[in-house]
């Protein structure tokens, strides 16, 4: 039987002094019923960030001619697994703070059968040199989108996720600047099983974060109000109640 396939993708805007790290840590043989290829979507980045990905063994690149956002960004990498004809695809930040080597444990549940979409937790996990203001920040965030959701969730900001080729497909992220909550509860309020998966963080060395607290909130907080006004799909949402549970131990 062929190879089902696995799209590793990164949202990357300048990262030419991390990307190369990520994708050698990429895993690309750790399951004997799936291949790994690498997609980068490139963020209008003025740097190398590109050249080196390719340099570094990615098998796909997409070059937005303009900075367009995250959020776009992402919306392409998910658009751009399904024609590659990915079972299954799995977002990681550009930038060496996730693990790569985590990449299985992320996508265990998504194998299994068990969960539609999954994160790698931090915050379930271990986290090294995050400062409070963004400690905090995510705090509030993840806590506003399990109230809003009435799910608890440790990590509503992971760089790091899991997506059935149906979370890919039915995914909607409703705003270029970024995906991270809106992304969530479009799935989430769709029925798709969300799983976390505890990981470890590294915060980054080289290059800088694009977050700017009043941009962040003034973009996101809005994104999330219309996203939660919009009517859900009826038939999906029926539907995905009768997928299967994880087994509890
Ligand atoms: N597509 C896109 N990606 C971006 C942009 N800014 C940052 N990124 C990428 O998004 C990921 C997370 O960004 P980062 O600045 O590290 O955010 P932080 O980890 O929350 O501080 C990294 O892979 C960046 O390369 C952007 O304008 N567009
Ligand atoms: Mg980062």
């Amino acid at each position: 039987m062929d190879k089902q396939k696995i799209v590793v993708f990164m949202p990357a805007h300048n990262e030419e002094s991390n990307i190369a790290g990520v994708i050698a840590r990429i895993p690309r043989k750790f399951h004997p019923d799936y291949k790994v290829e690498v997609l980068v979507i490139d963020d209008g980045s003025t740097d190398e960030t590109a050249a080196v990905a390719k340099q570094a063994g990615a098998d796909r690149i997409v070059s937005f001619s303009r900075n367009r956002g995250l959020g776009a960004a992402v919306r392409e990498g998910l658009a751009e697994c399904c024609r590659m004809d990915a079972a299954i695809g799995l977002m990681i930040d550009a930038d060496n703070e996730y693990p790569p080597e985590q990449i299985p444990d992320v996508l265990a549940p998504i194998i299994a059968g068990f969960a539609d979409y999954t994160f790698g937790s931090r915050f379930k996990g271990q986290i090294r040199g995050m400062k409070l203001h963004r400690r905090l920040g995510n705090y509030v965030f993840t806590l506003l989108q399990a109230i809003l959701l009435r799910k608890w969730i440790y990590d509503g900001q992971s760089g790091m996720r899991g997506f059935s080729r149906e979370a890919m497909e039915k995914a909607e992220i409703i705003h270029d600047y970024n995906y991270a909550q809106v992304l969530t509860i479009n799935l989430v309020r769709q029925g798709f099983r969300l799983e976390e998966v505890p990981i470890s963080y590294q915060v980054r060395t080289m290059g800088q974060s694009f977050i700017k607290f009043r941009q962040y909130v003034t973009s996101v907080i809005p994104a999330i109000y219309k996203e939660m006004r919009r009517p859900l799909p009826a038939r999906e949402a029926g539907k995905a109640l009768r997928r299967k549970e994880r087994p509890s131990l």
